[in-house]
């Protein structure tokens, strides 16, 4: 599969100035003309390269939405409020965005005959039965962020169905990777940000609970290659098949940042999932994805400040001493 076959289309990518959309618009952009729909609640304008498009609007807002997708060849679909704890403070508004709008978008993209790739989650698993998950394990999410994915999964995929739309869910693990940072941005950059300032490194819990954690450039390199793919309709896990434990990344940030902090402990977060890893043999069968960053690499990168291009092969899975689990390949 030649994931670079995305070219010379007009795509719009939803949420294109946050923190995975801005990676897939700098990976389009060169050989695609682009559209941003943002509404930069959390998103960045200086994210963008000059030569895109960028409606500012709400996805959930139809003129808005019209607008940015008129004549669109590909819908990436990124816009969504990504915090679960704000979905459960407060779920109607959470689900206008994951939800309503998303399911605006799809009649939108069948008013186009526009292929959509749509960002779903590993929320939609919620306590998993069995590691690692595979894409027909049973799905009882825990959050109101869980179930509003989960309805735009299946959305997405009987939209395939009932209208002969081309849909592709992607179910993202524990992204991370540069520009990601706020209140809800995730473990690894929370850690980072502890270690640079030493500061001590809050691990929630016992630090036993392991993630598979998947970089923000194998995340752009599946998306290219769903928009290629026949597999439409259908779903995939996208991670790396290996799973890190908390008190281990925290270990190796530490050790990465050369960092002074003392590592802490304290409570668990209530209602958190004890292990997460990703079954990706679907996605390797079908789109042709395997993950190329391996955790240590990530983050070193994270910490040189240099980029991983999602078309280089940073490949060192093997010798990665941090792993745990059953690599599902
Ligand atoms: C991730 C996604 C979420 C959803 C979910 C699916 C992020 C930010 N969130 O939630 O959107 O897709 O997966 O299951 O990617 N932790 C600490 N110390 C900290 C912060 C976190 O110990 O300062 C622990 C936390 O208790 C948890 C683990 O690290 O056990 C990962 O937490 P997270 O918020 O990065 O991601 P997660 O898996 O809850």
């Amino acid at each position: 599969m030649d994931s670079q076959a995305i070219r010379d289309k007009t795509v719009l990518v939803t949420g294109g100035a946050g923190f995975i959309g801005s990676h897939l618009v700098e990976a389009l952009a060169p050989h695609n003309e682009v559209r941003v729909l943002d509404n930069f609640s959390s998103g960045d304008r200086s994210h963008l390269p000059d030569d895109v498009t960028i409606v500012e609007g709400d996805v959930g807002d139809p003129i808005a939405l019209q607008e940015a997708a008129r004549g669109v060849d590909v819908i990436f679909h990124h816009a969504a409020v990504v915090s679960v704890s704000r979905s459960v403070d407060a779920p109607r508004r959470s689900n206008e965005t994951n939800l309503e709008a998303s399911l605006l978008l799809l009649e939108q993209a069948r008013q186009e005959d526009a292929r959509v790739v749509v960002a779903s989650s590993a929320a939609v698993y919620g306590h998993p039965d069995e590691l690692p998950i595979s894409e027909s394990a049973s799905t009882e999410p825990t959050s109101p962020y869980g179930i509003q994915k989960l309805a735009v999964d299946q959305y997405t995929r009987r939209y395939a169905e009932l209208y002969d739309l081309e849909t592709v869910a992607l179910r993202y693990f524990n992204a991370y990777g540069p520009r990601q940072q706020g209140p809800y941005s995730g473990v690894i950059s929370t850690f980072l940000e502890q270690a640079r300032a030493d500061e001590p490194i809050t691990i929630e819990g016992d630090g036993e609970q392991t993630r598979d954690f998947v970089h923000v450039s194998d995340i752009v390199r599946a998306n290219l290659q769903a928009a290629t793919t026949e597999a439409t309709g259908e779903a995939f896990n996208i991670g790396t098949g290996s799973r890190t434990s908390i008190r281990s990344l925290a270990e190796t940030i530490k050790a990465a940042t050369d960092s002074s902090s003392p590592i802490v402990h304290r409570d668990p977060r209530p209602g958190d999932i004890r292990h997460s890893g990703a079954d990706i043999s679907k996605a390797n069968r079908r789109l042709g994805f395997e993950s190329r960053v391996s955790l240590e690499s990530g983050i070193q990168s994270l910490v040189d400040g240099t980029r991983l291009s999602p078309m280089e092969a940073n490949a060192e899975p093997a010798s990665d001493s941090m792993r745990e689990g059953n690599p599902a390949r």
